[in-house]
């Protein structure tokens, strides 16, 4: 069976403040050397570059100031936020498949909402994917860092303390709908939320006990039933150390490079990937463009690339 050709749409968001260390800025540049546009286009995608988004002016930010002083660097970040935002809107209105190159983690404060407005208007349900060692699930009185890229998810699900990093209601991904996938860093505040929120928290133990097959086989099936938009969130430090090592804050045990590619394909079969977020790749950080290459890999085989076609209904859940 042949792969579905879409439309996809590339933008660079080189967005580095919302993390602990400087030098995701260059990864949209990075993921482009390592060949993402070329990968796609080699799979009959149609693919667009709008290259690299510039830095957006300050943006004047009406939160509390005890929450505003733990964010670093607000007034920069929520500028990025809202022009990332109205971008992604756009695209996410044009009918391809929107693909953010960040970037931290940060970037999808308006990656996701953007996407999040089109899905409200165009009556679509709107889910999304965090694959990440981390939840990013804090809030200011949470973190530990006051760096942003640890809030994003936080804000996404509609937390009305970071409500106004927005210059226009949030439209919040439903509680149910948020998936974390890969977690084995939380913060103590930060698993609290998780738990009295009732988010859906995959952590490292499971897939060590269940795998990544049956454990993604049972969200596909919901999504399925659902018909939603899936939004994946990929934060390369998802993949373990070894396999990833150009990323700001790697944590030891992460998925390997063959969990990561059957969690690619498996998403891929399931034709409900309408959009993506790659981030926290840093450059500098990097080993002879190691996670670049791997990062590009991945979404090559989220695309539709295949070692071997596979018989429908031939699944690794069965
Ligand atoms: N949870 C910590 C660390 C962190 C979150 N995301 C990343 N690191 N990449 C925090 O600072 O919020
Ligand atoms: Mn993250
Ligand atoms: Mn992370």
């Amino acid at each position: 069976a042949g792969i579905e050709h879409r439309d996809i749409e590339i933008l660079g968001v080189p967005l580095e403040l919302g993390a602990a260390s400087r030098g995701t800025l260059m990864g949209p540049d990075a993921l482009r050397t390592a060949g993402i546009a070329r990968a796609l286009a080699g799979l009959g995608h149609h693919v667009t570059d709008h290259g690299n988004l510039h830095d957006a002016p300050l943006a004047d930010v009406a939160m509390d100031p005890e929450a505003a002083a733990m964010c670093r660097f607000l007034p920069e970040i929520a500028g990025w936020v809202r022009t990332i935002h109205a971008r992604s809107c756009e695209m996410a209105a044009r009918g391809g498949v929107p693909v953010f190159l960040g970037g931290d983690h940060s970037i999808s404060m308006g990656t996701v909402s953007g996407v999040a407005r089109h899905c409200a208007a165009a009556g679509r349900e709107l889910a999304v994917l965090w694959v990440d060692a981390h939840p990013d699930y804090n809030v200011p009185s949470t973190s530990p860092s006051g760096n942003m890229h640890g809030m994003a998810l936080a804000f996404l699900a509609g937390e009305p303390v970071l409500a106004s990093i927005l210059d226009r209601p949030v439209q919040a991904v439903a509680r149910e709908n948020l998936h974390v996938f890969g977690a084995r860093s939380i913060d103590p505040g930060e698993r609290a939320r998780l738990r009295a929120h009732g988010i859906d928290v995959v952590d490292m133990r499971q897939i060590d006990e269940r795998g990544v097959a049956a454990l993604m086989a049972e969200r596909i099936a919901r999504w399925q039933q659902k018909a939603v938009w899936l939004h994946v969130s990929f934060d390369v430090d998802f993949l373990d150390p070894e396999a990833a090592p150009g990323t700001g804050t790697v944590v030891p045990g992460g998925a390997t490079y063959r969990e990561a590619h059957l969690v690619m394909e498996m998403l891929s079969d399931a034709g409900l990937v309408c959009s993506l977020d790659l981030v926290e790749l840093n450059p500098f950080l990097d080993t002879r463009g190691r996670t670049a290459l791997a990062a590009t890999e991945l979404v090559a085989s989220l695309f539709g690339r295949r070692v071997l076609d596979r018989q429908p209904g031939a699944t690794a859940a069965a």
